[in-house]
């Protein structure tokens, strides 16, 4: 994951003292039973390495983190030893990263990405919790992924799970300092278990009795080193996300999750809402717009063209003031 520099500095300490009781397993998990999680996804680079989770939510979608943008080439459904090249499991590539608009990659405040895929999976995907689970303190909830089996570590080819208590924001925030934790995070720990670098994107889940009757309910975002008894887990907490999820699985893309520029409760959100190829859709911001297709794409006309957006949009909200 990305780690602003006081992160850095914290992790650094964090991970020496970690050291000293290191855990053997995603951290401090175990090996999952092959076939039961059918939905977790390994999101591999160009080379086929895996390096972050993600988790499929419709025949042709992925769920995983935005700060796992950049570089995801295939997701790979159906693995269990990334080691075993002659498992049986679908690599189907990706045609777009959808991150959220308002990802911030400081804070990692809206840290969701949806990957479209090229061909759907036949794969039994998992429910997403739209805000009816149970997500209080103390409730059990199970991480899995290939990621590192402590802080620093290195990572497991086998898909590993551990099961963990969601902590409360308002808790988790008092160990990470006032400001840190938003509403659109969840937190979650367990004495020596956690998520760890290599399981970002990956679901946190409320497990049922079988893959279809799980609940996810949390994304692998951040921490600080991996269970860290004084730093709980990080997650995005999917309940926040209902619209921005819908939208994307209903076939939309770059105007999905928007508040900011054409997507608010202002006059010109709901003006530019209404006319919904301006702004959003066909203008500014997209790769495959007539500006593009005029040979505009990336270029000039489109910051010209957002610029244009952020001036309404600041004397709009002036107007509001
Ligand atoms: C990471 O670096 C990371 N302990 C993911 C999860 C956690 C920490 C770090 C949570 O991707």
């Amino acid at each position: 994951m990305k780690l602003s520099f006081s992160n850095f500095l914290i992790l650094s300490a964090s991970s020496i003292a970690s050291f000293a009781n290191a855990q053997d397993k995603i951290v401090g998990g175990t090996e999952v039973t092959p076939g039961r999680y059918t939905y977790q996804a390994a999101l591999v680079d160009g080379s086929g390495s895996q390096f972050c989770g993600g988790s499929l939510i419709g025949a042709g979608y992925v769920l995983s983190a935005a700060h796992c943008a950049g570089g995801v080439s295939a997701v790979q459904i159906g693995r269990h030893d990334l080691s075993d090249s002659s498992e049986d499991f679908e690599n189907i590539k990706v045609v777009k990263e959808i991150k959220h608009p308002n990802y911030n990659d400081d804070t990692l405040e809206n840290d969701i990405m949806i990957l479209k895929l090229e061909s759907d999976s036949s794969a039994q995907p998992v429910q997403y919790d739209t805000g009816s689970a149970n997500t209080s303190a103390g409730e059990d909830v199970t991480v899995m992924g290939w990621g590192t089996t402590q802080s620093g570590g290195s990572a497991s080819d086998l898909l590993l799970e551990v099961e963990v208590d969601i902590v409360s924001n308002s808790d988790c925030e008092s160990d990470y300092g006032s400001g840190q934790i938003t509403d659109v995070m969840l937190c979650a720990a367990r004495s020596g278990k956690d998520s760890c670098q290599g399981d970002s994107g990956g679901p946190l889940v409320i497990v049922g009795s079988d893959a279809s009757s799980d609940v996810q309910v949390g994304i692998v975002s951040w921490g600080n080193g991996c269970a860290d008894p004084s730093f709980p887990g990080v997650y995005a907490r999917v309940s926040e996300f209902t619209d921005f999820i819908e939208c994307v699985l209903s076939g939309g893309t770059d105007e999905c999750g928007n508040t900011g520029l054409g997507g608010g409760d202002d006059w010109w959100g709901d003006w530019d809402d209404d006319n919904a190829t301006w702004g959003d859709d066909s203008w500014g911001n997209n790769t495959d717009d007539w500006d593009d297709d005029y040979g505009f794409g990336g270029g000039i006309i489109d910051v010209i063209i957002d610029l244009i957006y952020a001036i309404i949009e600041l004397l709009s909200s002036l107007s509001r003031k």
